[in-house]
């Protein structure tokens, strides 16, 4: 009977000690689905390119459609417009044929994307000093929120405020600065396309100096204008773009098993859906089933709509391109104070370049870029008549060496300072034309 419970006992050990095994086997293979959800660009190749000819408008254009194997950066729509694609490796052979053959000069601009994605990373984790915030490296969300509740604690002068909620119940935080009673007000958006990381970074760097700078230019503009400040206006992004695609740029609404988000600059209710957008959930500009069908763009607008007549300027910050922009997206047809946002333009790009050189071209969205329709600049400027719309493009340029949207770190703090000296003649010349009565 002992003999015979021994051997039952063993038997059963041996079952328990394989169900064991397999168990572990499973959450193992488990652990290495999950490990494997985060995008890698590993060998992904950037190259730019010039389109010389139709022909080559047309063979670019034909790739994009293609496959997602090629990423388009920036693309142009006419001849001499410039192209940065992210090439996957199992596309190289392919892709410089096809250059070869239409006689396409190309120059590659990152040979490894992934080896830039891991330094970007490396850095943010080890040279943070803990408990800091700082303009050396790029921050989680979390990090900037934690951030401004504590200018909230440390400045009478700062309140945080809210935009309402995205889709994944993250809030749209923001502060609103304001040293007096009666000033206009002036609204920062930062980050509405996720991967634009040197937004929230030059946003975050703007604030700080609204609040800590002695140039008195910048007192000036910090303490006669009330500020609204949104570093994150598409957390979910931002936070997508950190744990497992540092290429994605829209919200992360789920719209069918395999497509997520919509773009939240092609979603706002004004000319919604008919330029430089897509109905193709799959694709970058997808606006969204319906206008403001993102939660995250329907509660901002709300908002900024609760501050009709208060907000007398409506800036959005953007990478990359190095290029200012003013309404209208959606048609070639210039708005009534063209003139005025032209010159006022003109003279923040000056005052921009000052400092390092840094070229910025600037015009009408439709004719500086391309026709884009359902923007919030653009909303912002017809619906609320905010007549200071402005979009800035900030660093890097398209032909500069490195991977657009994954700006070297230390380019953070030299971005804000030539931003910050661009805002404060952006803000000087709009006052000197008037167009901060309340
Ligand atoms: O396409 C966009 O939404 C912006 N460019 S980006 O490369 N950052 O995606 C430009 C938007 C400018 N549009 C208007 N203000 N109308
Ligand atoms: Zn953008």
């Amino acid at each position: 009977m002992a003999l015979r419970g021994l051997v039952y006992y063993r038997g059963r050990s041996k079952m328990v000690l394989k169900a064991v095994v397999n168990g572990v086997i499973a959450v193992l293979w488990i652990g290495v689905i999950c490990a494997g959800e985060v995008a890698r660009y590993d060998n992904y190749r950037v190259y730019r390119l010039i389109a010389k000819s139709n022909d080559h408008l047309k063979t670019l254009h034909e790739l994009q459609d293609s496959s997602d194997s090629y990423i388009f950066l920036e693309k142009g729509l006419k001849v001499g417009d410039g192209f940065n694609i992210v090439v996957a490796p199992h596309k190289l052979a392919d892709f410089t044929e096809m250059l070869d053959v239409d006689g396409i000069k190309a120059e590659i601009l990152d040979t490894n994307l992934q080896r830039s994605i891991d330094e970007e990373k490396y850095r943010m984790q080890s040279k943070r000093t803990k408990g800091i915030f700082d303009w050396n490296e790029y921050h989680e969300l979390e990090e900037i929120h934690n951030w401004l509740d504590k200018l909230a604690l440390n400045y009478e002068q700062v309140e945080v405020v809210e935009a309402g909620h995205s889709y994944e119940n993250r809030t749209i935080k923001g502060v609103k600065v304001s040293y007096k009673s009666g000033n206009p007000g002036i609204f920062l958006e930062g980050g509405i396309h996720a991967r634009e990381w040197i937004s929230p970074a030059t946003v975050t760097y703007i604030l700080n100096e609204l609040l800590t700078s002695q140039d008195p230019k910048v007192r000036n503009i910090s303490e006669n204008y009330d500020w609204y400040i949104f570093p994150n206006v598409n957390p979910d992004g931002y936070v997508y773009t950190h744990k497992k695609n540092r290429l994605w740029r829209k919200t992360r609404t789920p719209y069918s098993r395999a497509c997520f988000g919509a773009d939240p600059n092609r979603n706002w209710d004004f000319h919604w859906a008919e330029q430089g957008t897509s109905d193709r959930c799959n694709t970058e500009t997808y606006g969204g089933p319906y206008a403001f069908s993102e939660v995250e763009m329907k509660s901002l607008s709300q908002y900024i709509e609760s501050l009709k007549g208060k907000i007398q300027a409506y800036i959005a910050f953007h990478s990359y391109s190095q290029v200012l922009l003013y309404p209208y997206g959606h048609t070639i047809e210039h708005t009534p104070n063209h003139d005025d946002l032209t010159d006022i333009a003109n003279a923040t790009v000056t005052a921009l370049a000052k400092r390092y050189g840094t070229k910025y071209y600037y015009g009408n969205t439709y004719e500086a870029i391309y026709p884009a329709s359902g923007s919030s600049a653009d909303w912002v400027y017809n619906t609320l008549g905010v007549r200071v719309a402005y979009t800035y493009e900030l660093r890097p340029s398209p032909s500069s060496w490195n991977s657009g949207f994954i700006l070297p770190s230390e380019q953070i703090v030299p971005t804000g300072e030539e931003t910050l000296d661009s805002l404060v003649t952006l803000v000087e010349e709009s006052a000197k034309r008037k167009y901060f009565e309340l």
